[in-house]
């Protein structure tokens, strides 16, 4: 079934120049990119797209590490998009992520793990619509994507 993930390159992606590989892997595995959008987050929005963690240990850092450069704001589409997103990211902790994946392959520390993914269709939909306006978000197919993904 198709599904809408939000994935936002956090702003390690953009300061070490590897945001284009990613996209790459993203496109090669026949992921359709609907949105895209340079921005420099407010602690307001990042708040609110990572409020289930509010009350973590982690969270004052986690905002003052996506609210201190630009992130890379998309949104992805396909058949289980959500799953083959998270499957291709990694795990949390890329000391756990396996070799392969984005944060298995790009970096080290969980604080700094340069990219999310939504975790659910219900959350895909609610992150894309905090990042961007219905008509920012275009939905396409083509002959490659409906015959030979
Ligand atoms: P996810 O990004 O794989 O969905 P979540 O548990 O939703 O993982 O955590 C959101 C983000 O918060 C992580 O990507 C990471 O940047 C940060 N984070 C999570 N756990 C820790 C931690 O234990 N220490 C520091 N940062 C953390
Ligand atoms: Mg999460």
């Amino acid at each position: 079934m198709t599904e809408r993930c939000f994935v936002m390159l956090k702003p390690g992606a953009i300061n070490r120049r590897i945001v284009g590989e990613i996209i790459t892997r993203l496109e090669r595995k026949g992921l359709n990119l609907s949105a895209a959008k340079l921005m420099q987050i407010t602690p307001e929005l990042a708040k609110q797209h990572y409020a289930e963690h509010a009350k973590k240990s982690f969270f004052t850092e986690l905002i003052t590490y996506v609210t201190s450069a630009p992130v890379l704001a998309m949104v992805w589409e396909g058949d289980n998009c959500v799953s083959l997103m998270r499957k291709m990211i990694g795990a949390t902790n890329p000391a756990e992520a396996a070799p392969g994946t984005i944060r298995g392959d790009f970096c080290i520390h969980t604080g700094l793990n340069i990219i999310h993914a939504s975790d659910s269709a219900k959350n895909g939909e609610r992150e894309c619509s905090l990042f961007f306006k219905p008509e920012e978000i275009i939905s396409w197919h083509d002959e490659y994507t409906d015959k030979w993904i």
